[in-house]
């Protein structure tokens, strides 16, 4: 009886790269309230009251503020609910999205 080879053996090593995470990014405006800001942040990023006045803070300062890191498809529908509920009540309330280094 032969014996089967086993050797030398491939070594299979599955590469499973990390999906990229994307940014929420709440963008200034000059006419959505700060007021609605923070409601949309609290009820689409689940934030507390504090974080989300201090986001909103902060792009109303510095023009723009990262909200938080996501896979690709929640960024996309967070950004786009936030968008959407700015819309809904005619203010210019934008959230964009862009992938991390
Ligand atoms: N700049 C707005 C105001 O003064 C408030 C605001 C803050 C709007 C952040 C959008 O992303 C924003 N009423």
């Amino acid at each position: 009886m032969s014996e089967i080879v086993t050797s030398p053996h491939t070594k299979v090593e599955p590469k499973t790269e990390r999906p990229r995470l994307h940014k929420v990014i709440l963008v200034n405006d000059d006419y959505t309230p700060r007021e609605f800001v923070v409601m949309v942040l609290r009820a689409v990023f689940h934030t507390s009251d504090e974080e989300a006045y201090r986001i909103m803070m902060a792009a109303h300062q510095l023009g723009a503020c990262v909200v938080a890191v996501f896979t690709r498809d929640v960024a996309e529908t967070k950004a786009t609910e936030g968008t959407e509920a700015g819309r809904r009540k005619g203010y210019p309330l934008m959230f964009t999205t862009e992938p991390e280094e």
